[in-house]
């Protein structure tokens, strides 16, 4: 019989793919069964009150052996990372949580014998010499960022995990994420987030990225359903495991600023590119997601217009109640 996921621990669940994930888990396995965990940040009204919250040092394997224990998890999905900005200004860091934080999942994972465990990688997998349009799957992975060489190595551990030891561990390569409940921290694709956000309140943006800027991105309701389908199929379809090329959509930063400015006319963007120009530069323009559509379903449904619709309705609603706060 296969074994099934009943105690679920969410790792990074105050950032911006945690707290949306955390509440979409709760309403799907029941609220008790999901156990929301954060480091340093408190965690909003939404997730503290609507089930188990613990702070845990991912990068101190003692705190998250304490809570796994506790709660008696078999799942977990591992978001707290450092991201590309972020993790420029402070490699260390990004070591840190991302290499020990991973590892140290991985071995209490393996000890506690828990039954799957979800790490997401990102496009930050891929540098200068990668093919940019169409970025395959199996490619060449030569990062230019700290953040970049701690997914690699990432990806490179978990597969490990599950040849060596049979651990089911499952990732894939996610893009820029748009949401609109809790900001990203410290990415290079965070530009696509702030800028929704700064057209209803101030009409008006400034890019840290060239108008030319292209990535390939996704809105939070498929980035959920990315992390639940693949943490659901069936691992006897899996040909991969932990490193899935996934996207929705792709767009210069231009574009986005022009669907925006259909819905805002008078809304205006200029691009004053900074360090975070050089991260971009090295990142695909679109991604081969090919391999997560043969092996597990994989179907995206926002693409820029649906999604951008959307963002404005649910921003807008929000700036109109004297809600747009961040
Ligand atoms: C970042 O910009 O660092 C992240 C990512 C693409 O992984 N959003």
């Amino acid at each position: 019989m296969a074994k099934e996921m009943k105690r679920i621990m969410v790792t990074g669940s105050v950032g911006q793919i945690g707290s949306e994930l955390t509440m979409a888990l709760r309403k799907k396995y029941g609220n008790d069964n999901v156990l929301a965990t954060g480091h340093i940040t408190k965690p909003s009204p939404a997730l503290r009150d609507s089930g188990p919250f613990e702070f845990i040092d991912v990068a101190k394997r003692e705190t998250i052996e304490r809570v796994v224990k506790k709660y008696n998890i078999d799942t977990i999905y591992h978001l707290s990372a450092i991201l590309s900005a972020v993790g420029e200004e402070n490699p260390q860091l990004a070591w840190d949580v991302n290499i020990n934080g991973t590892y140290n999942i991985l071995e209490v994972a393996l000890d506690n014998k828990l039954v799957r465990i979800f790490v997401p990688s990102s496009i930050a997998v891929f540098g200068l010499e990668t093919p940019r349009d169409n970025t395959p799957q199996e490619t060449i992975l030569r990062p230019t960022t700290m953040y970049g060489v701690t997914k690699v190595a990432g990806e490179l551990l978990c597969d490990y995990y599950v040849k060596r030891f049979g651990l089911d561990v499952r990732g894939c390569r996610y893009p820029g994420i748009i949401s609109n409940i809790t900001l990203p921290g410290g990415g290079t694709t965070d530009f696509a987030v702030a800028i929704y956000f700064e057209a209803v309140k101030n009409k008006k943006y400034t890019c840290f990225v060239r108008e030319d800027t292209m990535l390939p991105m996704m809105y939070m309701p498929d980035c959920l359903k990315a992390a639940i389908d693949l943490m659901e199929a069936d691992l006897s379809r899996l040909k991969h495991h932990c490193d899935f090329n996934v996207t929705a959509m792709s767009f210069t930063a231009g574009e986005l600023a022009a669907e925006i400015k259909k819905h805002i006319p008078e809304f205006t963007c200029e691009y004053k590119p900074d360090f975070r120009q050089a991260i971009a530069d090295s990142w695909p323009n679109s991604l081969d997601d090919s391999a997560a559509r043969e092996e597990w379903g994989w179907q995206p449904g926002y693409d820029l217009s649906a999604m951008t619709r959307d963002m404005l309705r649910v921003l807008s609603k929000r700036h109109a109640e004297g809600k747009l706060n961040y």
